[in-house]
Order: structure tokens, then sequence, then C-alpha cells
């Protein structure tokens, strides 16, 4: 019997390995042969590995305080309030439960948990943050897992950002009573279908109370997703990705830059809260687990992490951080994303040099309309803003005629409501008594305006699409770092900071380098040499050989033993000097946000 089960398991833990392993879209070239021209490349769509994220994160806990330990305080049991087992100090490193220990190796030792303080503070809420940031686009390939190490929150929401925390809006609720919490009815995974998979749902699985070691994960779940179209054991991927090859908002979904965990509620026991007991209410998570890949835009099968930044290694003649753009040189066709189909090798869609034949620029000769009332105020009302669940709505809801228009007797009577015209982004209107005009409300589509004519701050028209195309309006994308502000003008192009350049701002200019924005050269190998033997590190410092100092080396050799050598040396600055030390004092300093 024992004998005969061995090698089943073993066939098994086979077949189950070989599953995921099945690695697809990972080369983006091979050498062919051809008959007549002999050995050639040819280019296929790629994608880097699946890795575990965390990482490669940042984490920021807010608001400041939150975190446990200081002042010093016990804990104790939510199932009894008089085993008070732990307390938390932050001052003693045994003691302390520092953001950080959420995204550790465990390695078998000790759990090791961030820990919030206690609810002391009852009935004011206890409410916390955690923002985890990559300063890069990365696409989930597997169910985010959150591990809650003395109960699941009672009440949380999962946030995600898709442009580097500047917006954020709701991934999943998660609730004890979805009613209660936030009048959403109670959803599960498994409920949704094709049409409705990119919901965004509130779930019941994860809040209930089970006890301690019963439960402790919370999941948000992308296989689960995934399989309402591959398939329940994700056997036929290539309906996953053709839908993804078509529908952007299927690809965005599973996208992010940063995810934000906002804890509401703590773990209350399936029961009122004690107010005599509040040293039993607090959050401990022990760990976050987030798989995904580099998004890359199907140009590159590797990222590598560099000065605290995630970077494609670029193919098919693209480059940026994403493989977002054409490289110099190589932009007789614009640009587009690699595509997955035909299924397995996909279309690699590369960048061609701009003198080779396709050189070819299709310019767009689409007329813009021109901007009405561009005086207006950016408006403020709150619909405008279009939640998630709105902008994940089958978007193609029709300008309703006329006579289906429903009054909106709070912001005025109905006038001339024949002039409700909203390009499809919006079906209603209101008539604002004071300005005597009709105006549409809760513009989608990332429009606003009277008639939803104008694309939102941060937003720009697409030249080539119709005025009441879904797509009219593009995100600027301006690189957070490298750009003044999230806006661009009517072509895309932002408006970069010193030092940066680019339509995106998201390159920096001869003598300067990237480290999250751009910042000058303190050295090269052309103007700003080192000298005196010294080499150049990264553009940054120099290297100077023993007895040399100064910031190019040029402060002269004297004896270290010496105590008037720094002295001497830094006497000897020209002016010159003097103004690039002063530089790097500035520049080492604390940046800017
Ligand atoms: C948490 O983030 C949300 C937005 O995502 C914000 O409205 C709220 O004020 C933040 N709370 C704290 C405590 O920082
Ligand atoms: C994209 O896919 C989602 C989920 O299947 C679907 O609800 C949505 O209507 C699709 N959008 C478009 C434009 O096809
Ligand atoms: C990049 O451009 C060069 C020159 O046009 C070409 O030889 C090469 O095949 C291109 N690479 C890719 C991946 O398209
Ligand atoms: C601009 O609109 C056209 C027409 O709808 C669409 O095909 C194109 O994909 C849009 N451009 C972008 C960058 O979304
Ligand atoms: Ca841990």
């Amino acid at each position: 019997m024992r004998s005969g089960l061995m090698p089943m398991l073993q066939l098994a833990a086979l077949i189950y390995s070989l599953l995921p392993a099945r690695t697809q879209y990972d080369s983006c070239k091979s050498l062919v042969n051809t008959d007549d021209a002999g050995p050639s490349w040819e280019f296929y769509a790629c994608q880097p590995r699946p890795m575990p994220m965390k990482q490669f994160l940042k984490v920021t806990v807010k608001p400041a305080g939150v975190t446990c330990g200081d002042p010093p305080e016990r804990f104790c049991a939510l199932g009894n309030p008089y085993m008070c087992f732990s307390e938390c100090d932050a001052s003693n490193p045994d003691l302390a439960h520092p953001p950080h220990l959420m995204f550790d190796q465990e390695n078998n030792g000790p759990v090791t948990y961030w820990q919030s303080v206690t609810w002391r503070k009852y009935p004011e809420p206890l409410l916390a943050n955690i923002t985890l940031s990559w300063y890069k686009s990365i696409q989930l390939t597997e169910n985010i897992v959150i591990t809650f190490e003395a109960g699941r929150p009672t009440t949380m929401i999962l946030e995600k950002s898709l442009n580097y925390g500047r917006t954020w809006q709701p991934y999943q609720y998660y609730a004890e009573d979805c009613m209660e919490a936030f009048r959403m009815e109670a959803k599960n995974v498994r409920d949704l279908s094709p049409v409705t998979a990119l919901q965004i749902i509130c779930t019941e699985d994860y809040s209930k109370w089970v006890g301690f070691e019963n439960e402790k994960n919370l999941h948000f779940e992308v296989k689960e997703r995934f399989a309402i179209f591959a398939g329940s054991f994700l056997q036929n991927m290539e309906a996953l990705y053709k839908r993804m090859d078509i529908n952007k908002s299927l690809r965005d979904f599973f996208t992010l830059t940063d995810l934000r965990i906002r804890l509401i509620k703590p773990a209350t026991g399936g029961t009122f809260v004690q107010r005599k007991y509040l040293s039993k209410y607090f959050y401990a998570i022990s760990n976050v687990e987030v798989v995904g890949r580099c998004k890359c835009n199907m140009h590159a099968n590797s990222c590598y992490f560099k000065e605290g930044n995630l970077m494609c290694e670029c193919d098919h003649n693209t480059t940026g951080q994403d493989c977002g753009k054409c490289k110099k040189n190589y932009k007789a066709k614009s640009w587009r994303p690699g595509s997955y189909s035909p299924y397995p090798m996909g279309t690699a869609n590369s960048c061609v040099a701009a003198s080779s034949a396709y050189g070819i620029i299709q310019k767009s000769k689409a007329v813009i309309p021109p901007l009405a009332a561009v005086s207006q105020k950016p408006q403020k009302t709150p619909g405008l803003v279009p939640t998630a669940q709105q902008e994940f709505k089958k978007a193609s809801e029709k300008v309703k005629k006329p006579s289906q228009l429903q009054p909106r007797s709070n912001i005025g009577t109905r006038r001339n409501i024949e002039d409700c015209e909203c390009y499809g982004h919006s079906n209603r209107c209101s008539y604002i008594d004071y300005l005597k005009i009709v105006t549409c409300v809760s513009c989608k589509h990332n429009t606003r305006g009277q008639h939803c004519q104008h694309c939102r701050l941060g937003y720009y028209r697409n030249a080539s699409a119709e005025l009441d195309d879904e797509n009219v309006c593009l995100v600027c994308n301006c690189n957070q770092h490298g750009s003044r502000h999230d806006r661009c003008n009517e072509l895309g192009h932002c408006v970069c900071k010193e030092g940066a350049t680019g339509s995106k701002c998201d390159d920096c200019k001869p003598g300067y380098r990237w480290r999250q924005g751009c910042f000058p050269n303190i050295c090269d190998n052309e103007l700003l040499l080192c000298q005196n033997g010294g080499t150049c590190h990264q553009n940054q410092r120099c290297l100077c050989p023993k007895g040399f100092t100064g910031i190019l080396c040029e402060g002269g050799r004297c004896d270290p033993q010496d105590e008037d050598c720094n002295a001497a040396s830094s006497s000897s600055l020209g002016p010159a000097a003097f103004l690039l030390s002063a530089l790097a004092l500035l520049l080492t300093a604390p940046c800017c946000s």
C-alpha cells in the first residue's frame, strides 16, 4: 500500500511542479535559419518571470504613532483579557514590531510581525494605512495574501494605485458585515462571470471570527479571477491572454504601482467591543505576499533592481523603465506594446529604425473641436472623479433620450433639457439656475465640462478619437519624479523639473543622472573629471586614491597623521570646487517629495 502511494504522490508533485513552470513569452528573440538569407533574428512578445515582490517595496505606515511601542504597551488575548502575553517596546529590538517585519523571510524562526497600538482611544476608530510602493508598475500573477496574527480585521479596504500613489481606487472591501460597513451586498469571487470579472466587491470571506489558529490569511483573489477566463486549473491561458490583448481594463486591473491596506476596525472576536479590556484590540500583520512580474509591455524578459528601482531590461529597440517607448532613432513607427497573439509566441511590435524601409510616419488628421468655455473652473462635483465601480462598469451607456431624463429638482428646475449633450460620457444633466445653463453631471471616461467635452486635469485629448469615444481622454502619465505636476498639454507633454526631459519627463538631460528624478552629475568623463587618478563612481562622487581628498580629488596629497591635512585641503579648494561641494551637500540632504 505505502510503497504504491509514494510514486503516485511523486507523480502528482511532478505534474504540479510542471504546471506553474510552463513558461510562456519568456524569450524576446531567437536566431533562426532561413534558406536564402542565412541566420537571422526572429522577435517575440516576452515578459519577465513572476517573483516575490515584497523584497522590492517601500512601506509607509500612517498615521504617525500607530505602530506600537512608544510608549510601551501590553497586549492581551482576544479570547481571554486576563492573558496579557505580550509587550511592545519600540526602544527594545526584541520587543519592537516595526513595519518591515511584514516583509521579512521567516525562515522557520519565530514569527515576526508589525503591530499597531491598542484601541485604547475607543470609541474613536483605530485607523491605520499601510502603503506599499514599488515605484514601478507590476502585474499580479498570484493572489495577494495578508497574514494577521491576532485575528483578521472586522473591516478593511484594499486599495491600489496605478500612477505611483497620485490617485487611488478601491480593489476589494472586506467586512464581517458588508451591508453594515459599506452598504454593499456581500459577494464572493466565485459569483463573478466574464462580464462582471472586474467588479469591485465586498467579501465577508476573510473577516468572520473563526478563532486565532484556524485562519489567519486574507486574500485578494487573482487566480480565481484568471480562472473566470482560463478555466478552473488555468488550463486555457490562451483565452485569458486573448482577452487581455484587446481589453486594457482587464490588463490594468491586475497592474499596480502601489497597494494600500486601509485598516478600519480590528478583530473583536465576533462580539461587541468590551470597553474594560481595550488592550485586546489591535492589528498584527506578519506577512504580506505579493507575487507578480515587472510590467515591461511585452518588450523584456527580465527586470533588475538597481539603486532602489526596478527596471525592465528592454529589448525590441525599446527603452524606459517599462519599455514604454522607442529608443532614440527607432521611432519610424509609433511605439506599441507587444501582443500575446498569436499564441504562444505573440508579436513583438518592435520599434523600427528611423531610416528603415518602414519609416512612414502616419500622422493622424483628426480635427480637434475647439475647446469651449476653457475658463471654467475644474469641477468639483464628487461624481466627476469616477469611482472604480463606475470605471469598471460596462462603459457603453448611451445618452438617454430627453424623455427618459430624471428630474434633479435638488439642483434646479429642468429647462432646455434637450440641450443635454454629453457625448455619451454621462446620461444625466442638471439645469443650473443662476448660470441658466444645462450641464452634464458625473461625466465619465475622465471627461469633464458642461458637455463632458474636456478632459479631466491629468488627462489629454486623444487626437484620433471622436469626442464620444470612451478613449477620448488619455492619462498624461507624467513621471512622478521628473515632472512638476501631473498635467500635460494637448500632445501629452508634461512639464519637467530641472534636468529632466522627454515627453513624460522620465529621461535626464546630458549631465544629469536618474535617481528617482534627475540629479546633476558631480563627476563625469567630459567636464567634471576626477583628478589625481580618482575614478568617477556612478556620476555621484570621485573615488580618490589614498591621501587625496575633495569632491574631485583635487585636494593635494598630505600626511593623514597631520592635523592640518583636512583643513589644508579644503582651504585649497578653488571657487568652482567649493560650489561643487555645496551642491554635493544639497544633494545628500534628504530630498524633497
Ligand atoms: C488612509 O488613506 C485614505 C485614502 O486612501 C485617506 O483618505 C485617509 O485619510 C488615510 N488615513 C490615514 C490615517 O492616513
Ligand atoms: C473588458 O473585460 C471586462 C471583464 O471581462 C468586461 O466587463 C468589459 O466589458 C471589457 N471591456 C471592453 C471594452 O471590452
Ligand atoms: C533594432 O533595430 C535594428 C536596426 O534597425 C535591427 O537590426 C534590429 O533587428 C532591431 N531589433 C529588434 C528587436 O527589432
Ligand atoms: C485613441 O483613440 C483611438 C480611436 O478610438 C484608439 O484606437 C486608440 O487606441 C486611442 N489611443 C490610445 C493611446 O489609447
Ligand atoms: Ca514577518
